[in-house]
């Protein structure tokens, strides 16, 4: 793409931001890449060296909860030094910009929350949080400084009632909340303009969520440096990293002007 047409679709989805009242943003892995977590099936992806069938799976759990927990110990240990990046902070900030945002993300890094966005889906859990396998409503929230404490050395970690813990994320084949994934069709069936940024498009339900906001009569940006399976639906493709298009398309939306 040359930079004439690059200029023209930020044109295009900047000038759609700005006089929409209702945007949704759907994140995914690539969002946080510039921040040093790694993706799950880029190149130097998490799945390049495990199987998701080995980890990210309840039968995983089932059969070794002490590997599980330390792919999840090696992931807290590699996130806890890290933070936002330039696109959490550009999204957080484009909250104040219209009426009504909602990011919805696959991630579980809680690097969103940390960046401002408030109004915030996050389908798929928090890697920060453990979960009682027997009693789901016991949930404890953990800090990079528990990383060294009696509960995260423990091999499987259990709770107080005696359950053992997991990490409160949704695996492959678990159901995901139901009233958050209502609240995410809702949130992009509202949008008159839907951000994809960073994922590679492949994971239900999420996957499912730019078709529904089509669907809807919204304007559907993908932002991504490599295509995926939703390019060629996408209204719009802007090419390259978010940490980089996000601020950008940030200044377009300040130059427009908002009735
Ligand atoms: C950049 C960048 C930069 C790089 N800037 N971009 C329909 C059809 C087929 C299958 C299914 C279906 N419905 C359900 C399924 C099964 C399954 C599924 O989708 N399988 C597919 C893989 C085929 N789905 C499920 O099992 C879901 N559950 C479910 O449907 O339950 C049904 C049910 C109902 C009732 C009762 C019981 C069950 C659950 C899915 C859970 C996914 N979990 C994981 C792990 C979370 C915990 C953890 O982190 O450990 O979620 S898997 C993993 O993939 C993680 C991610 O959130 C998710 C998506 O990955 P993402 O974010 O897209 O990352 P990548 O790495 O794939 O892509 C990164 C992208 O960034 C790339 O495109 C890069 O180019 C780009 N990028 N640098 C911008 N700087």
């Amino acid at each position: 793409m040359n930079e004439a047409e690059h200029r023209h679709r930020m044109e295009t989805a900047g000038k759609a931001l700005a006089a929409a009242r209702a945007v949704a943003v759907l994140t995914g892995a690539g969002i946080s890449a510039e921040s040093g977590v790694p993706t799950f099936r880029g190149p130097d992806g998490l799945w390049r060296n495990f199987r998701p069938e080995n980890l990210a799976h309840p039968d995983a759990f089932a059969r070794d909860p002490a590997l599980v927990w330390e792919w999840y110990r090696w992931r807290r240990r590699r996130m806890a030094p890290l933070s936002p990046n330039a696109g959490h902070l550009a999204l957080a900030r484009m909250e104040a910009a219209v009426p009504s945002l909602t990011v919805v993300t696959q991630n579980v890094d809680g690097f969103h929350a940390r960046a401002g966005s408030r109004r915030l889906l996050e389908l798929h859990g928090n890697i920060w949080r453990d979960r009682c396998c027997e009693n789901p409503d016991h949930v404890f929230q953990r800090e990079p400084a528990d990383l060294e404490g009696e509960v995260e050395q423990a091999s499987v970690p259990r709770c107080a009632c005696g359950g053992l813990l997991r990490p409160d994320v949704v695996w492959f084949g678990e159901a995901l909340d139901p009233a958050t994934v209502q609240a995410a069709v809702g949130a992009v069936q509202r949008a008159e303009i839907l951000l994809v940024v960073g994922t590679s498009s492949v994971v239900y339900p999420a996957a499912a969520l730019p078709a529904i906001a089509h669907a809807a009569g919204s304007l559907v940006v993908e932002i991504n440096p490599e295509e995926t399976p939703l390019s060629a639906a996408a209204d719009v493709v802007l090419r390259g990293p978010a940490g980089v298009l996000l601020p950008e398309l940030e200044k377009v939306i300040g130059r427009e002007f908002r009735p």
